[in-house]
């Protein structure tokens, strides 16, 4: 990144250093996460398809790691394999008239290699509305450049009213940052709170990772399939593991998800881990608990309001999620009669029936 750039990022970042993190999926649960495709890319998007709290409202997918039709065309396969096709999957702008970085050919190769067999498209074409959630402001997880927010915002500026806020994986000077200096201004001069997520010594993988694929869980949930299908591959996982040994766009997830394990590294607005051991319990956390199959089963994937339930199955429930899990609590709720015949409220229609406590 050109200095004058890097100076330009630090500026504008400077101005929102003062304000404490907006995001939250609690306080803000609707999330656009914007991707490049690469395989970090992917192993972030598997925990946010399989999360059971976050409410992913889009996807847009921008040139970076791989090409826009090439990713696309990935996410579409992974958005397939998790059957979340609910969630609105666009291609980025087309704006971009850089040459492809160095690493991209073998990026799309080994993307390609992990993910299930294609499927018919269904992605739609890049739009400014990709951003723009109807009556909830949304938090944008960005995960490659920043070239479709950036012509987004450029084509409809009024969208910054439905942005709360901007989280960017990697450093001021990071790929993610520096492959469209333009885009960049264009999004800081937006005035939109913009934090960084970077990586640090705290973001290592277990270096037993490029041995063979991690035992994090009870290999139940679509998420930990699969890494573990990914990590098989020994020259996936040397190139995931060896090449990038760090945590990278994942980490921008995990600070979404809990900002708790990570801090301020200046005054620029910039967040690295600072709890390696915290780290890896929520990246393992975030992978194997969700989704436990790609096809829906009665309430799997839905919230359940504590209206439908018994004031004593709602403790009842606090305690087998407490103690076991959502799995758990999902067995139990198929096998007994535990809802009431009072119809929900809307207020408690509203809140999250399979809410975890928070830790
Ligand atoms: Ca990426």
């Amino acid at each position: 990144m050109p200095v004058k750039t890097a100076l330009l990022v630090l500026g504008g970042l400077a101005l929102l250093a003062a304000s404490a993190p907006a995001h939250g999926i609690d306080d803000n649960p609707v999330l656009v996460v914007d991707t490049d495709a690469g395989l970090d890319d992917l192993v972030a998007l598997a925990m946010t398809l399989q999360h059971a709290r976050v409410k992913l409202a889009a996807i847009v997918v921008t040139e970076g790691a791989c090409g826009r039709e090439r990713g696309v065309g990935y996410v579409e396969r992974l958005v397939d394999r998790f059957n979340r096709r609910d969630v609105a999957l666009y291609a980025g702008t087309d704006g971009s008239s850089r040459p492809p970085p160095p690493f991209r050919a073998s990026a799309e190769r080994l993307v390609g290699k992990v993910l299930p067999d294609p499927v018919p498209p269904f992605h739609r074409a890049f739009a400014p509305g990709a951003y723009g959630v109807a009556r909830r402001k949304a938090t944008v997880l960005v995960l490659g450049p920043l070239t479709s927010l950036a012509a987004a915002l450029r084509a409809e500026p009024g969208l910054r009213d439905g942005i709360a806020e901007i989280l960017v994986a990697g450093p001021a000077g990071g790929f993610n940052l520096s492959r469209d200096p333009e885009a960049l201004e264009t999004v800081r001069k937006s005035g939109l709170p913009i934090e960084l997520v970077a990586p640090g010594p705290a973001a290592a993988k277990p270096t037993a990772w490029r041995e063979a694929a991690p035992k994090l869980g009870r290999g139940t949930s679509v998420g930990e399939a699969f890494l573990a299908q990914l990590l098989a591959d020994a020259e996936v996982r040397r190139h995931y593991v060896e090449k990038l040994p760090v945590l990278y766009d994942e980490l921008a997830f995990l600070f979404y998800v809990d900002a708790a394990p990570f801090a301020r590294t200046d005054g620029n607005g910039v967040f690295a881990p600072r709890d390696r051991k915290a780290v890896r319990a929520r990246f393992a956390e975030l992978i194997t608990r969700g989704r436990q199959r790609n096809t829906r089963v009665v309430l799997a994937d839905r919230a359940l309001p504590d209206g439908m339930l018994r004031p004593d199955v709602r403790a009842r429930r606090e305690a087998i999620l407490r103690k076991n899990g959502e799995e758990e609590w999902f067995s139990v709720l198929l096998l007994t009669r535990c809802t009431s015949t009072s119809a929900p409220t809307p207020s408690s229609a509203s809140r999250w029936g399979f809410a975890r406590p928070r830790s």
